[in-house]
């Protein structure tokens, strides 16, 4: 059901032709080719350079800096709370701050409904007509912003498609990165994923009213989190009882604050 507040697009890389075969490297991202040694084989290495998405997440960069908007793109695997989170924090934002949401998904408006709620303009990608591609790229965010009065704009979150792996490799020409990790997930997930927890500015370990149900170690958590990425703020929070979210709110809030004062030349 869309309201008047909340478009529906859908989005593909431009060369992606479907089914889906995932086909990693991605299509558009070109690749160059390194050999590796594994004791005593030699691995051939792909590396992808994502030469015109840089460029794309640039020119996406530069309107956010002049329009001043500060844009955080939020990561994590299907589940672990990054729509419940998002929903809280617009409850609390709004209308204090003015905040638009574009949220991504293979299939489905759901969670656009959900943000929709708080009344903040929402756009959703569907990626699944196109082949189901696993994350936003910067193209896809640039269509989704003709959906958007930028000028009415603080704060605009983008809820990537979940998935702890191709979304890293992605910039969209966001000012942050936060990863989502629920306590439900296992405290290995940042070391088997590192990039995504190297890449992103804070994490938001969630789900922690469950805690008293679960084995699960907070503390081997944190300092796996500390070995990959050495400072990242964590934020402890519940985003089904609100705990924890003081301390997650005045960092976004600081954030927000931050690039109203930038000067639009001085981003690069
Ligand atoms: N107990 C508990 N459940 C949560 C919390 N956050 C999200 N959930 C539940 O986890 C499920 C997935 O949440 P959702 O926000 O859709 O995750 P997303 O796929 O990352 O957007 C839903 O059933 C939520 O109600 C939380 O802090 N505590
Ligand atoms: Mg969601």
């Amino acid at each position: 059901m869309l309201t008047p507040n909340k478009k529906l697009i859908y989005c593909h890389h431009e060369d992606h032709k479907g089914p889906h075969s995932h086909p990693h490297p991605h299509p558009q991202a070109g690749g160059g080719m390194e050999t590796q040694r594994s004791g005593t084989r030699e691995i051939k290495v792909v590396r992808r350079v994502l030469d015109a998405n840089d460029l794309m997440a640039a020119r996406n960069r530069e309107l956010f800096a002049a329009k001043k908007i500060f844009v955080l793109n939020v990561m994590s695997s299907p589940g672990s709370g990054k729509t419940t989170t998002l929903q809280k924090t617009l409850s609390h934002l709004m209308p204090g701050l003015r905040c638009a949401v574009i949220v991504g998904d293979i299939c489905t408006t759901i969670d656009a409904d959900r943000l929709a709620v708080s009344g903040a303009p929402v756009v959703q990608i569907n990626t699944d007509a196109f082949g189901g591609d696993c994350h936003l790229a910067a193209h896809v965010i640039e269509r989704a912003l003709g959906g958007i009065d930028l000028d009415a704009v603080d704060l605009l979150i983008v809820e990537n498609i979940g998935n702890l792996v191709c979304p890293a490799e992605f910039d969209i020409g966001e000012d942050k990165r936060v990863v989502v990790l629920s306590v439900t997930e296992g405290e290995d997930k940042p070391a088997k994923y590192p990039l995504m927890f190297r890449q992103c500015d804070a994490m938001l370990l969630n789900k922690i009213d469950l805690l008293p149900h679960l084995e699960y170690d907070v503390q081997a958590t944190l300092s796996s989190v500390a070995q990959i990425h050495p400072g990242m703020p964590v934020f402890q929070i519940s985003a089904k009882t609100g705990q924890g979210f003081e301390a997650w709110l005045a960092w976004l809030r600081d954030m927000v604050r931050a690039k109203k004062e930038m000067r639009a030349d001085s981003v690069h």
